[in-house]
């Protein structure tokens, strides 16, 4: 009986998770189109498990603006500086609530609370290029906070596999150097732009995708998560999404396309709606799949 009168407590309880992010990938990869996105969130779809995301910062502010001002006009966003100090960079903070009805016993709502820093592509190409240089220590310091990382790539650069796989090593050599208090670390692989017709029609088997389009990558974290026991998982994602539901095509109009993957804007915003955003935050702060997530 106790134990019913506890669960009932519970009942009024909103659950937090928590987790402290930061968002590497290649120039281009589509980390802040990421972020905008979610902290705008376009266009909600009702079935989604996902009730809001809200801003907690200035900077989560900012972002939304720009996934207003630039996003939806159908604009490019600029390229992410990176900043001359790593203590410059915007820490981006969201609330995300999720809605109870797909909690079978109890009324349960869950809120994922994050902050993020979204990194500037060259921190990743200077992983690649350079060694010792001071800026890029801070950073790789900097990181070692983080309790988890969003990895993202391209799905459409899979011919900079071995490139990435040679960045992510570096990376994970000075990640190793701290242990988050005997926690395990969690990566997510996200692959970006996954509206593109040849990342679409595999997007429910991200891992299966990764190891076919990025296999060095791949390997290079698995051998990562069974030799430290941090958590690797694969996601697929797009922030534009797509236009129809019969014969959906992509809502993305491609400006250019090659070897350093797609750039591309927004082709119908007023009917924008990126898909499988939340899904690897959710991963990130409770280490479990949210089936729904990956669909909206
Ligand atoms: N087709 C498509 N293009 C996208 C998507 N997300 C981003 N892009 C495009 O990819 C290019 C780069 O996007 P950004 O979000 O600026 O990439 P970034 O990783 O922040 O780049 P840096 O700041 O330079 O490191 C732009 O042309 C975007 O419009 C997407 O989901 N689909
Ligand atoms: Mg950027």
């Amino acid at each position: 009986m106790f134990g019913w009168l506890k669960n009932n407590k519970e009942t009024q309880e909103i659950n937090d998770e928590s987790a402290v992010i930061r968002v590497i990938g290649d120039r281009g990869s589509g980390k802040t189109a990421y972020m905008a996105s979610m902290a705008y969130w376009p266009n909600a779809n009702p079935d989604s498990p996902v009730q809001s995301i809200i801003p907690i910062n200035d900077e989560a502010n900012e972002l939304i603006a720009q996934a207003q001002n630039i996003l939806e006009q159908g604009l490019q966003l600029e390229p992410t500086d990176l900043d001359a100090s790593v203590m410059d960079v915007k820490d981006y903070t969201l609330s995300i609530t999720l809605k109870d009805r797909f909690a079978v016993f109890r009324s349960q709502m869950l809120k994922l609370n994050i902050s993020c820093k979204d990194y500037a592509g060259e921190f990743f190409s200077d992983l690649i290029h350079k060694v010792g240089d001071s800026r890029l220590e801070d950073y790789l310091e900097d990181c070692l906070e983080a309790t988890g990382i969003l990895f993202l790539l391209d799905g459409t650069t899979h011919r900079k596999d071995s490139e990435y796989a040679n960045g992510l090593d570096k990376f994970l050599m000075a990640l190793d150097r701290s242990d988050l208090d005997g926690k395990h670390r969690r990566i997510a692989l996200v692959m970006t732009k996954c509206e593109q017709s040849e990342l679409w029609i595999n997007r429910h088997k991200p891992k299966e995708l990764a190891m076919k389009r990025f296999p060095q990558v791949h390997r290079k974290l698995q051998t990562w998560s069974q030799t430290t026991g941090g958590e690797v998982s694969y996601f697929t994602t797009s922030a534009f999404g797509m236009l129809g539901n019969q014969f959906p095509e992509p809502n993305a109009k491609k400006l250019s396309r090659d070897r350093n993957g797609t750039t591309s804007v927004i082709k119908n915003p007023r009917r924008w709606r990126p898909f499988g955003l939340v899904a690897p935050i959710y991963w990130l702060c409770t280490g479990q799949h949210h089936k729904e997530l990956v669909k909206g």
